[in-house]
């Protein structure tokens, strides 16, 4: 069976002691609205808690956001705790990854070092998280192109 978005499920949350809410509110609207079944965590996810959504759910893929500075540090083990409970989704993280965020390059480079297969800054707008899991998921394009020829 050809994949569609709307068997695909994506688990999503801000990690850590993170309390800023704002970002994957968007996130989960842009995504749902794009037939992605969306398991929003919400904000103080711990590394547990999206393992066990991933599993629990069947996740094609985990979301982490980060805004407050200490992404690198809660992110420490976090591929480690996936691949024990088993979970094979694509990973991503977005937001404000680095205190100052000055050197890009160096930021994204450490958070794929981390295991993250992608890795998005805080001008990411939510179409280029999306088109990202629908390359990375191998989804046709057969649903949206629907949705358009039908509207
Ligand atoms: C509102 C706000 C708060 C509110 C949060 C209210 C709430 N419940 O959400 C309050 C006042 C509580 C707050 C607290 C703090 N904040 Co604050 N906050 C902000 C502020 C002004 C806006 C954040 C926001 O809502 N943006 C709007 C949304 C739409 O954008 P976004 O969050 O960036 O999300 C988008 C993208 O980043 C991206 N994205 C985000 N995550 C992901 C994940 C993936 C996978 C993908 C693809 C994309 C993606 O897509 C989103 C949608 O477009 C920012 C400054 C700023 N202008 O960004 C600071 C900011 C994030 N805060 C900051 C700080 C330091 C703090 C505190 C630590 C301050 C303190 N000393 O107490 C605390 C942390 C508390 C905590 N435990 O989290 C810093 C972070 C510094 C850094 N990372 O280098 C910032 C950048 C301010 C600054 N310039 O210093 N904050």
């Amino acid at each position: 069976m050809v994949p569609d978005t709307m068997s695909q499920t994506v688990v999503l949350g801000v990690i850590g002691s993170d309390a800023h809410v704002v970002g994957i509110t968007i996130l989960e609207q842009a995504l749902s609205a794009a037939g992605f079944d969306v398991v929003n965590l919400g904000v103080q996810t711990s590394q547990e808690e999206y393992a066990e959504a991933a599993v629990e759910y069947d996740a094609q893929a985990v979301l982490v956001s980060s805004l407050y500075g200490h992404a690198e540090q809660d992110c420490q083990g976090f591929h480690e705790v996936l691949e024990d409970a088993g979970v094979e989704a694509v990973t991503y993280i977005g937001g404000n990854l680095a205190v100052g965020q000055d050197d890009w390059a160096e930021t994204r480079r450490t958070f794929e070092e981390l295991g993250f297969d992608r890795v998005f800054d805080s001008e990411t707008d939510p179409e280029d998280a999306i088109a990202a899991l629908r390359a990375d998921l191998d989804i046709t394009s057969t649903e949206s192109e629907r949705a358009t020829i039908s509207s």
